[in-house]
């Protein structure tokens, strides 16, 4: 195992101001951050960090896999406030992975929807956004993110869907995963923020300048129905604009898939 993950390490590298990292829980082996954050975190701006998971999960029923102490396995717990947006925050969460990653290593990553991060056409981070209501109140809201860090190549299962990299593949600076994991909470944080302000066009902005998405050639794949059209753009409420056919369809959950 690398240098440890370490709270106080982490913390920092932190601002005092900001709303994550009001409470942080560091696991040495847990069935899911995300898992854990649902069950027992109530306060609001809660980081859970493991550097092992035994039921790692991505979307739809799908494994995150990442041998202990090599990626960056994370949750973190808001309570909604005023101006709050599932589908925005997702979104923030893979810019702030994107922007980590140039700022700290001047790294180049691309976003693409609904959660993924890739670098050198290999998926380098996904996210995973769950939510929990009390009755039809948002009360809870969880926003996992699994980056794959120090991986070698032979570290990652043959079975995975796409091919993935990790940031030790992609530079040959010297990695602080506490120093990464810093960076990713604090614009995470600037992302909220930007949310909170009413500033969220911003976000979408931000995530426009870091895809390879827009305006290409791709197959949107749901239960429901398959179709090829171009990702014409983002909306205000960050589902995709799919034109297929001549008309304009707004996206909100599924599978997007590049088709060249
Ligand atoms: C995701 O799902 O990409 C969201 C992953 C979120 C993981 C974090 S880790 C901390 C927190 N706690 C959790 O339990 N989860 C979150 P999806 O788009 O469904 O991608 C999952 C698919 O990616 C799998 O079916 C695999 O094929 C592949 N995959 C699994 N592990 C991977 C890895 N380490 N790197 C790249 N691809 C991977």
């Amino acid at each position: 195992m690398s240098e440890p993950l370490d709270i106080q390490e982490i913390k920092r590298h932190l601002d005092e101001t900001m709303t994550l990292g009001a409470q942080f829980l560091l696991f040495e082996s847990v069935n899911s951050t995300n898992e854990y954050a649902k069950q027992n975190v109530e306060v609001n701006g809660t980081v859970v960090l493991a550097e092992k998971q035994t039921a790692g999960r991505g979307r739809l029923g799908r494994d995150w896999v990442a041998p202990a102490g090599k990626g960056i396995l994370m949750s973190v717990v808001l309570l909604p406030e005023p101006g709050f947006s599932v589908p925005l925050l997702n979104l923030a969460a893979g810019v702030a992975v994107s922007e980590a990653l140039q700022s700290l290593y001047s790294m180049r990553s691309v976003v693409r929807w609904p959660n993924d991060v890739f670098a050198s056409r290999k998926k380098i981070a996904g996210v995973l956004a769950e939510t929990q209501f009390r009755g039809s109140d948002l009360s809870k809201f969880i926003l996992g993110i699994g980056l794959n860090v120090l991986q070698k190549p032979g570290d990652f299962p043959d079975e995975l869907r796409k091919p993935a990299t990790s940031v030790k593949q992609e530079t040959s600076l010297t990695i602080d995963r506490n120093l990464l994991t810093a960076g990713i909470l604090k614009s995470l944080d600037s992302k909220i923020h930007l949310l909170e302000s009413g500033n969220s066009h911003l976000i979408l902005q931000e995530w426009r300048a870091r895809t390879d998405q827009i305006g290409r050639l791709v197959k949107y794949i749901s239960n429901k129905e398959e179709k090829v059209g171009i990702f014409k753009d983002l909306a205000k409420h960050g589902a995709v604009i799919l034109e297929s056919d001549g008309h304009q369809a707004e996206i909100t959950s599924g599978e997007i898939i590049l088709l060249e």
